[in-house]
């Protein structure tokens, strides 16, 4: 073990007359703190990352996989950007084809604007790592970089730059192009993983029963015995043809668990039954509020404050199943983890979405490490445009290494010998372990 001591080794363990120690204590040596930050760096940019929850796909899924400057400029959280300074309507920005959206965008929020904002240095931070000139305000010259590559030469560029071995798809078996791809040829990708994503399954009662009538499964309405049977077949199916890591929902604010809803019906005797018997998490993702500004699209989903005290049920009552818990809004991350401390069957994880915010991030990361050690996911990157596994990873590792660097010196001034081992094993659970063990792949 490289344990360390600084040229001059600081004396941190003076006696005080009032307060005489019962055993002489030693002058001791104390990590320092250049050599804690240069660990940190070190360890934090080589580890390579587990992303668990993304909606990427390989370049075997053709249209699916989004990619390249015009992607990355219409991604959503920078439509919504762009629609607070825009001349135009949303009904003109969405009548216009993908390059001349992407145009607008980079017109509104690039050059008559700066930058500023998290999702614009995004984009900045892909272009810059991957050798452009940020300088230029030059969309085509951006646009000739990414006519020159391949999808399949491309995945391998960003993999490699963002140092990254796994990404977590969001898989949808109910979406019928999707379904399509599962069906005729699934996925080779190793890097690429999936979790079946089932929304539509516990939420969209009962127009969703009508969809799997027509794909063959027996599920009516009242939710009968064999309705159940019926969704457990879905879901076991699925989970094998996708070799799905876990299953997932995204949960509105007012979600409430148990109740009355067929959500409650289906979670208690479909989805945790199945995810117990296969040994996998179900992952529940809460506090959104779809669609507040529906002429947004995918833009106009915001967040609520959500009942942490459904998630406690939902851990409590179902103490066989393990599941991964994350919440959008800023104002439930403290009894989020304190909930965690009381469910060991629970794996919190990322700042999700609005909270992907270097600012928030960070005071986020700080309570997280203050109350759980190192029994938490940090961070995962939501990414929907491949390149944007860049900017997100760089950007989280330079705000979860201040608040690791911040952490482990204060561990060195109590004169524990932090050493260099300890660092790298610790920045190994946050990027990957934690996510490997949980997963248990
Ligand atoms: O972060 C996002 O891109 C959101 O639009 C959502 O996709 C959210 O992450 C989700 O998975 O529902
Ligand atoms: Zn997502």
């Amino acid at each position: 073990m490289l344990v360390f001591s600084r040229a001059e080794p600081l004396t941190v363990c003076r006696q005080r007359r009032y307060n005489p120690p019962l055993v002489e204590m030693q002058p001791m040596t104390i990590s320092s703190t250049a050599d804690i930050a240069r660990w940190v760096d070190d360890a934090l940019s080589s580890v390579s990352v587990y992303d668990l929850h993304t909606h990427l796909y390989p370049p075997s899924f053709g249209g699916l996989m989004l990619w390249g400057i015009d992607e990355l400029l219409c991604y959503h959280y920078l439509v919504a950007e762009t629609m607070r300074v825009s001349e135009l309507s949303c009904e003109q920005f969405w009548a216009m084809p993908r390059p001349q959206q992407a145009e607008h965008i980079w017109r509104k929020l690039f050059v008559e604007r700066a930058p500023v904002s998290e999702a614009c240095r995004g984009v900045l931070t892909v272009l810059r790592r991957l050798g452009l000139d940020t300088s230029s305000k030059n969309l085509e010259s951006f646009r000739e970089f990414f006519r020159a590559h391949s999808p399949q030469q491309y995945t391998d560029l960003v993999f490699r730059l963002a140092n990254v071995h796994t990404v977590v798809m969001t898989n949808d078996a109910l979406d019928p192009v999707e379904r399509e791809i599962w069906l005729k040829r699934g996925n080779d990708d190793e890097r690429f993983r999936a979790a079946l994503r089932i929304d539509r399954l516990l939420l969209d009662w009962p127009a969703v029963g009508q969809t799997l009538r027509g794909y063959g499964y027996q599920a009516s309405p009242d939710l009968s015995a064999t309705s159940m049977r019926e969704i457990r077949r879905f879901l076991d199916e699925w989970i094998d043809r996708m070799d799905a890591l876990y299953v997932a929902v995204s949960l509105s604010w007012t979600w409430r668990y148990p109740d009355d809803s067929p959500a409650t019906l289906i979670l208690d005797q479909a989805v945790l039954p199945v995810a117990r018997e296969r040994g996998i998490p179900f992952a529940a993702m809460v506090g959104v509020s779809r669609q507040v500004n529906p002429a947004l699209r995918l833009a106009g989903d915001s967040v609520g404050r959500a009942d942490i005290t459904s998630v406690e049920r939902l851990c409590a009552r179902n103490p066989d199943n393990t599941f991964l818990i994350t919440m959008l809004s800023r104002e439930n991350q403290h009894e989020l983890a304190v909930t965690a401390r009381k469910m060991r069957n629970m794996m919190l994880f990322g700042c999700w979405w609005f909270l992907n915010n270097p600012s928030l991030i960070e005071e986020i990361t700080r309570m997280r490490m203050e109350l759980l050690g190192t029994s938490f996911i940090p961070q995962h990157s939501d990414a929907r445009v491949l390149d944007q596994i860049i900017y997100k990873w760089d950007h989280s590792r330079a705000v979860i290494a201040k608040v690791m660097k911040d952490k482990f010196a204060d561990l060195a001034a109590t004169g524990w010998p932090v050493s260099q081992d300890e660092v790298r094993r610790t920045a190994e659970l946050y990027l990957s372990g934690n996510c490997r063990t949980c997963l248990k792949r």
